[in-house]
């Protein structure tokens, strides 16, 4: 049996001024490209859930063609985020006109399973783990059924973990690989569109299984540079030191994000220094106290923003940057808040910044508050679902305001001078910062 696993790859951004503003801007561009070629994770996983004596064909798709020559498969697997899954229903809409039957998963389909079931044969919600053998067994004898449910916990206990098929990149041209070490986040921002909802407990992979992972994976590419695609990697700090330890025995190098409270464990920094590990991304995402009530139930975040410059300096002190994330467009932002954004970054010391604007994905909490409020665009803005479009209309501000604050930003933060301007300040702190602490530490900046 031949099965097609074919992943939406493209990225999106619908605001015309946005994209062409992208083309121009040297740093956002760049990030762009690095983050573009990423591979899904999600369909690796499947394909390694596969029965072995299936025939499997990755493929990935940045743009559905309508007259894009189909496949002889004989079951078809899409997996898609939510911007571009009208373009994954298309595509399966033609699967299944030639006769091919098709499977829809991810965390779309996930989150709106009815609207995805009118697209598809079967859909699997949640993790793949505990629902695709099943799925394939079912296909095979004839009575595939129109729903699976796959798990929320126990994803990386056997008999449900699968490694990632890595062997299945071989060939082809990736900046990075991803590998997943956790999935959910104790903190429960009411924006987020992550694993967090697909699971209903947090999840950890054990160490030696990650270690495995990106064993295989480098047996498949010899320098990649890895990204986890974790959700918040050191929950749970004894893990988090345990796999520092193991991890920096690879000499590798790699990314991920985390929330800000690494900055008050100086051993897991230290460790961290020394692991490879580049950059690590921390959600922000807002410069002020006020501007962070209510983002996650316990106030975590409002509670330690009076410390995000201290514990930013504290990071980069080991030679490891921040990407500083910020949402704009929060119900407390006013259109001060862009002015707002571009200070904190100058008195900050943050190398590399990303500003995103705040997206109702479908079936969050935030989506249901806008709803109820009557607040959201339209019914279904999905392809606007790229975190750079607005798609409700803002507490304090008009959409007007929220799209030309974001324009003005970007303007602010993505350009060469302003860029070379972070690149120098991030030098001056980690060269005052190592002074004091290399006399006492063996920490080193990189
Ligand atoms: C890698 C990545 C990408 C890659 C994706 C590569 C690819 N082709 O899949 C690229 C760079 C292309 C990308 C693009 C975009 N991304 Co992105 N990306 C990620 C990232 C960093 C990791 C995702 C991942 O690998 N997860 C691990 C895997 C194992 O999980 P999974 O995909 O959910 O798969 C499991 C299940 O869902 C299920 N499953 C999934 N697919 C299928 C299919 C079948 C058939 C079955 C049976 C099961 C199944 O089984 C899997 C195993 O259990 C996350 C952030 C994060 N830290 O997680 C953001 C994230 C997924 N991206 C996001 C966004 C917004 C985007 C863009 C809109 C950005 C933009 N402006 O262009 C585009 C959207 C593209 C699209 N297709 O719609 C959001 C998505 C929110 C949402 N609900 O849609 C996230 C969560 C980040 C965020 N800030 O919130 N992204």
């Amino acid at each position: 049996m031949r099965i097609g696993l074919i992943a939406m790859s493209g990225v999106r951004v619908r605001n015309a001024e946005l994209a062409s503003l992208g083309v121009t801007l040297p740093q956002f561009v760049s990030r762009g490209r690095v983050v573009a070629s990423l591979p899904s994770l999600g369909l690796l996983t499947v394909a390694a859930l596969t029965p072995g004596d299936c025939e499997i064909e990755y493929r990935e798709i940045g743009e559905v063609r309508s007259d894009d020559p189909l496949e002889p498969f004989d079951l078809v697997g899409i997996s898609s985020f939510t911007a571009q899954i009208g373009e994954a229903y298309a595509l399966a809409d033609r699967y299944r006109a030639a006769g091919v039957p098709v499977v829809l998963g991810g965390l779309h389909v996930s989150m709106m399973p009815d609207e995805a079931a009118a697209h598809a044969d079967s859909i699997v919600l949640y993790g793949a783990e505990g629902a695709w053998p099943q799925l394939v067994g079912d296909f095979r004898a004839g009575r595939l059924r129109p729903r699976y449910e796959g798990l929320r916990t126990r994803v990386f206990e056997p008999p449900y973990y699968a490694a990632p098929r890595f062997d299945l990149l071989a060939g082809r041209p990736y900046n990075r690989v991803t590998v997943q070490t956790s999935r959910g986040c104790p903190l429960n921002c009411e924006f987020c569109a992550a694993s967090l909802r697909i699971t209903s407990s947090f999840q950890q992979k054990p160490v030696a299984a990650v270690m495995a992972e990106i064993r295989a994976a480098l047996a498949v590419r010899s320098t990649p540079f890895f990204e986890l695609a974790d959700d918040n990697t050191f929950v749970n700090r004894k893990w988090g030191k345990a796999f520092l330890r193991a991890i920096s025995a690879l000499g590798i190098r790699w990314f991920t994000e985390t929330d800000i409270s690494i900055a008050d464990d100086d051993e897991l920094l230290d460790l961290l220094a020394d692991s490879g590990c580049r950059q690590v991304l921390i959600g922000l995402e807002s410069p002020d106290a006020d501007g962070l009530e209510g983002i996650d139930p316990r106030n975590w975040k409002k509670e330690r923003s009076g410390r995000y410059l201290e514990a930013i300096d504290r990071i980069q002190s080991r030679g490891i940057t921040v990407n500083g994330c910020f949402i704009v467009g929060l119900d407390t932002h006013t259109p001060a808040v862009f002015e707002m954004v571009r200070d904190f970054v100058g008195r900050s010391g943050l190398l590399e910044v990303q500003v995103t604007v705040q997206t109702p994905f479908p079936n969050t909490p935030l989506y249901h508050r806008l709803r109820r409020e009557g607040r959201l665009l339209g019914e279904r803005y999905w392809d606007r679902c790229t975190l750079f479009d607005v798609t409700y209309q803002p507490k304090h501000m008009s959409v007007e305001e929220l799209e030309g604050g974001l324009r003005w930003l970007f303007g602010e933060l993505y350009n060469e001078r302003e860029f070379l301007r972070r690149k120098r300040q991030y030098m001056e702190i980690a060269k005052a910062m190592m002074e004091p602490i290399s006399s006492t530490s063996t920490t080193k900046v990189r």
